[in-house]
């Protein structure tokens, strides 16, 4: 409780405040960061302010201080809910999560591996070595993980660019025995768009591949980059000229140098075998080559100009030098009739098809690598009869809600998830809280909120949502652009409450006429430019790269492309699209996430500047609000504020009753309880549920707690005279 540190640090937890308004919120939060104190609960939910400052907070005596405690024994903290968690697992064999969400550089991908940290140093005791091998690789997979999917933006230095969920596997013992690891649509091109595809564009490349092209080029050694036959300059490679700028501003030539170093150990560490990471370097080796290729056109026909970067390419991947031209020159295509003719590609689609190549093989790469990983930290030999049960703990740290000056494909992508999760958190917090009251017998009280279904709708439903006009248009032959698709989008949802149709609101600055479309997102309003929507969603890339890359020699190569072996005649179905293939994997996420038992990380970005003692009150505001925080705390303490299993209770406050110190002679623990209760006036604030007692208003448990501290000293003095034996 708050005066585990002090009323100076403001309140620990929310469902204190005299008022539940935004005002008293948002003075507790600002008081509370001012003070260095990030973290505040909202029950067992923990607000966390990004604090942009080294904190000595996360050391092993901090961690020592939360192991095997409960929530309100120590100052609030990740470690406590990390080991709630964890309790709830090992104790009543229960599989949990844990959802970290918050907007971009709120600190999300942190706090998951401050929560990784924290359940690997309290678990195997006795440092069983395969336990310590499993949780060596889930941390050192967070390093690769990063290293190969992170990136510089506006937003963070290090952002994600990728969605992850880790299951951790525990024995019956509590120690892991494995994991699993499920990544979201990773970003393959920066967001935006990428404006004409002929000519070069800076943009092209994921950002995340700008960075680690930059650590293999200043941090990879002389003979690694011999071997790859690539040049130590970034200036050199179309794909890193332009993007080299921004990797280079997140970096220093030193760092890249430690990354790329830190990034080969883990790889070494996780179980890669050399030939396997050479052949990662050689792929990342061969897109840069890859973007060197240009074409040139007689009008007729066209040619590739200059055979130099595709004999490396051809080297690097194991592949047929005359094939890896022709793959980049013409497609094989069946017609109606059955028959099968290759197709010379124009100028414009060669380019096109160069570049999704590129991005397939780096997201092919990073799928490869997430499935690697797997097949390393898989639960093997797991016998339930042996073993006994098999529980899980989930940590989920996904892209945050993103809003940037151009907003595209991936930022709806990306937003529709925090709709998703948005409404999971609704969903699961106030069942929980159902289902508790039910379960104790207590009566539930309803809180208005916003139910952000009508988003998720927006973007999801069958036949009426933006996905699915996306990929009728998708799925309509002849030429659809991306303003005629949004034409459709403009007169399917004119009506629609949350979207914002550039028909109806010709007159509205922030929409370029011609090309935007807004949705009203739970956490603000969104305008997203359409072009490109179709391109990214549609995912193209042509049969001929997929059989060139199945015929590799390299066997991790041909590993990473089994569709290579289908043939042109076999391939008839039309691959998802992307929107939808996204759609589906969400959808399996939550369900995940909604049958285990859920904690909650809520982030919050003090400011935009990255400033450690900037607390920018309009921005915390926005976030507070459109986090439903508010309502959180409201329905924390609509019925009750605080509950606490009998036992635990009395361990703690028997002390203020003299029927109950030292041990009580009531038939149970729930009927001392009512003894305390009742001996201190409070019957009127509390209600008795089969298990737990539940307390109407703080001030009840803060009066317990004042006396219990001021007793603390007089019965510090008692037992140590017992022990001096004067008693
Ligand atoms: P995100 O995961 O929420 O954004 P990060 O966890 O990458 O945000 O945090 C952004 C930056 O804030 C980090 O690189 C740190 O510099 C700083 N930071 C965050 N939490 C802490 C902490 N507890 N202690 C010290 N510094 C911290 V994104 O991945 O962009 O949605 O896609
Ligand atoms: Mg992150």
């Amino acid at each position: 409780m708050a005066e585990l540190e002090g009323l100076e640090f403001g309140k620990s937890d929310f469902v204190l405040l005299d008022e539940v308004t935004m005002e008293q919120f948002m003075e507790n939060l600002k008081l509370r960061f001012d003070k260095g104190r990030i973290y505040t609960y909202i029950g067992e939910v923990v607000v966390s302010v990004n604090p942009y400052r080294q904190m000595d907070i996360y050391g092993k005596e901090t961690i020592e201080a939360y192991r095997g405690r409960e929530l309100y024994e120590n100052p609030p903290h990740l470690f406590a809910v990390s080991d709630a968690a964890y309790k709830a697992m090992k104790r009543r064999a229960k599989d949990t999560c844990i959802v970290i969400s918050g907007e971009s550089g709120a600190g999300k991908t942190e706090a998951s591996k401050y929560i990784m940290q924290y359940i690997a140093a309290i678990t195997n005791p006795s440092q069983r070595a395969e336990v310590e091998s499993v949780k060596n690789v889930l941390l050192k997979s967070n390093c690769v993980l990063e290293a190969f999917g992170n990136a510089k933006t506006n937003r963070n230095d290090n952002s994600s660019r990728f969605g992850k969920y880790m299951d951790i596997n525990f024995n019956f013992n509590g120690d892991p025995t494995g994991g699993h690891i499920n990544n979201y649509l990773l970003e393959k091109v920066r967001g935006g768009g990428t404006g004409n595809r002929t000519h070069r564009n800076k943009d092209i490349m994921s950002p995340s591949l700008h960075l680690l092209f930059s650590q293999l080029l200043r941090g990879g050694s002389d003979e690694m980059l011999k071997s790859f036959n690539i040049q130590n300059d970034p200036a050199a490679y179309v794909y890193t000229k332009e993007g080299a700028a921004i990797a280079v501003s997140a970096s220093t030539s030193n760092n890249d140098r430690s990354s790329h170093k830190a990034v080969m150990n883990a790889l070494e560490v996780i179980g890669f075998s050399k030939e396997e990471i050479n052949s990662i370097y050689q792929i990342l080796a061969s897109i840069l080559h890859l973007g060197n290729v240009q074409f040139e056109s007689d009008g007729e026909s066209v040619q590739i100009r200059g055979l130099d970067a595709v004999n490396l390419i051809s080297d690097l991947t194991g592949t047929d030098k005359e094939i890896v031209s022709k793959s980049l020159l013409y497609r094989t295509v069946a017609t109606g009739g059955g028959e099968v003719i290759e197709k010379g590609h124009t100028e414009h689609e060669a380019c096109f098809g160069r570049d999704a190549f590129a991005k397939a093989l780096y997201e092919r790469l990073f799928g490869w690598i997430v499935g690697r990983i797997n097949a390393v930290i898989e639960v093997k030999d797991y016998n339930p009869v042996l073993h006994g049960k098999n529980t899980v703990i989930g940590v989920l740290d996904i892209y945050g809600f993103e809003i940037f000056d151009n907003n595209s494909f991936e930022q709806f992508c990306i937003n529709y998830c925090n709709e998703k999760l948005q409404q999971l958190f609704i969903e699961l917090i106030l069942q929980q809280e159902q289902a508790e009251y039910q379960r104790e017998g207590i009566t539930w009280q309803h809180i208005n909120y916003f139910n952000n279904q009508i988003i998720v709708d927006l973007v999801e439903q069958s036949h009426k949502g933006i996905i699915s006009i996306l990929d009728e248009a998708c799925l309509t032959v002849g030429k659809v652009t991306d303003t005629v698709c949004l034409d459709s989008m403009d007169t399917k949802l004119a009506q629609h409450p949350h979207y914002t149709s550039r028909k109806l609101s010709p007159s509205d600055k922030s929409m370029e006429f011609k090309k935007h479309f807004r949705i009203r997102h739970y956490a603000g309003d969104v305008t997203y430019s359409v072009e490109g929507f179709l391109d990214k969603n549609k995912d193209p890339l042509f049969q001929d790269f997929k059989r060139l890359m199945y015929n590799s020699a390299n066997p991790v190569l041909k590993e990473m492309w089994p569709d290579g072996q289908l043939s042109i005649t076999e391939v008839t179905k039309r691959p998802l699209t992307a929107a939808t293939l996204f759609k589906n994997s969400i959808v399996a996420l939550v369900d995940k996430l909604a049958c285990k038992e859920p904690y909650y990380v809520r982030c919050i970005k003090p400011n935009e500047v990255k400033s450690p003692v900037l607390f920018d009150e309009a921005r915390c505001r926005h976030q507070v609000a459109y986090l439903g925080l508010l309502e959180n705390v409201m329905v924390r303490r609509a019925g009750f504020a605080y509950r606490q299993h009998y036992t635990r209770f009395l361990q703690r406050y028997k002390m203020t009753c003299e029927y109950t110190w030292p041990n009580h002679l009531m038939e149970s623990d729930k009927e001392a309880v009512e003894i305390i209760i009742t001996q201190h006036g409070f019957q009127d604030d509390v209600a008795y549920g089969q298990t737990k007692l539940f307390v109407r208003t703080p001030r009840t448990l803060f009066t317990l707690e004042q006396e219990r501290t001021a007793l603390i000293p007089i019965l510090v003095l008692f037992l140590q005279k017992v022990w001096r034996g004067a008693l």
